[in-house]
């Protein structure tokens, strides 16, 4: 295993990734919130992340399924404030990634991140395994709601037309995975001979077990701090994704 830091050796080990890529038959990129750093959405645990604000309760407690339904509007205070991401950007690597899909290497993005910005790019194959900011329902009569109901909506408390409060579809802390997506996720990190994962302190359970499903040939991991699980793969860069993938040509697949 070797773990590149900016700089040493860099090439050699970029083209080795750029080499894989273009033998891989069946390429899954599993991320989290360092994907969206490059477009201004803070994560959770760098330096400037949102653990690291000044909070009487922390975010973790706040966005837990307990605190929704205990605190409600202290919950849509900070979720309108902080988890507002409607009005970014895509990154060159939400865009790199789409482009490695549309040439058919890559198959799935698997994301921890609700802020829908893959789609917005324009991948197609996305796997939101905590949910998405754009999707809302009523709790008790189900209606879907969008995104501007919640952040645009005057009330504190964002509520349906049959007075059931609304709920953004994104998986509180305390609360299980879609089994759906989850199975899906399994599976095509089964599938894969090369898992791209990146931006991700592999810490958040149970995504961060996605990794033990992976058999297949080269495990790579590109993340700017050390990861839980940096052991574990066959290549590990502690840099931006932007400076990885930045360099790395696409070819179409044959
Ligand atoms: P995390 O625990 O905050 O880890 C992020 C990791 O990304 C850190 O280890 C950083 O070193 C690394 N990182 C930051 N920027 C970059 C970059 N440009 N290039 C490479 N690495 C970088 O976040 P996880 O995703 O591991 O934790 C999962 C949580 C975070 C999920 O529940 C998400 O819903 C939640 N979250 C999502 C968003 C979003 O949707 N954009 C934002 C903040 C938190």
């Amino acid at each position: 295993m070797a773990i590149i830091q900016v700089g040493d050796y860099m090439k050699e080990q970029i083209l080795l990734l750029e080499k894989w890529i273009g033998e891989a038959n069946h390429i899954v990129f599993f991320g989290g919130a360092g994907v969206s750093t490059e477009s201004g959405i803070p994560d959770f645990r760098s330096k400037d992340g949102l653990y690291s604000l000044n909070y009487p309760v922390s975010p973790e407690t706040i966005l837990s399924h307990r605190y929704f339904y205990q605190n409600t509007k202290e919950f849509f205070r900070f979720y309108r404030d902080k988890m507002n991401s409607t009005i970014y950007k895509p990154n060159s690597t939400h865009y790199f990634l789409t482009k490695l899909e549309k040439v058919g290497s890559l198959q799935c993005i698997i994301t921890q991140n609700i802020d829908g910005l893959h789609t917005k790019a324009g991948s197609e194959n996305v796997l939101e395994l905590h949910g998405s900011i754009y999707h809302n329902h009523c709790t008790q009569c189900n209606t879907f709601y969008t995104e501007k109901n919640i952040f645009e909506s005057k009330d504190e408390i964002p509520t349906c037309i049959c007075g059931g409060i609304i709920k953004p579809d994104v998986v509180l802390y305390g609360e299980t995975l879609d089994t759906n997506v989850w199975k899906q996720a399994t599976k095509h990190i089964q599938k894969a001979d090369l898992l791209i994962v990146g931006g991700t302190s592999l810490t958040v359970y149970p995504a961060s077990d996605l990794i033990h499903y992976f058999k297949g040939k080269n495990l790579v991991i590109i993340n700017n701090d050390p990861s839980n699980h940096d052991d574990k793969a066959d290549l590990v860069f502690h840099s931006k994704l932007s400076d990885i993938f930045s360099t790395i040509k696409i070819s179409e697949k044959r």
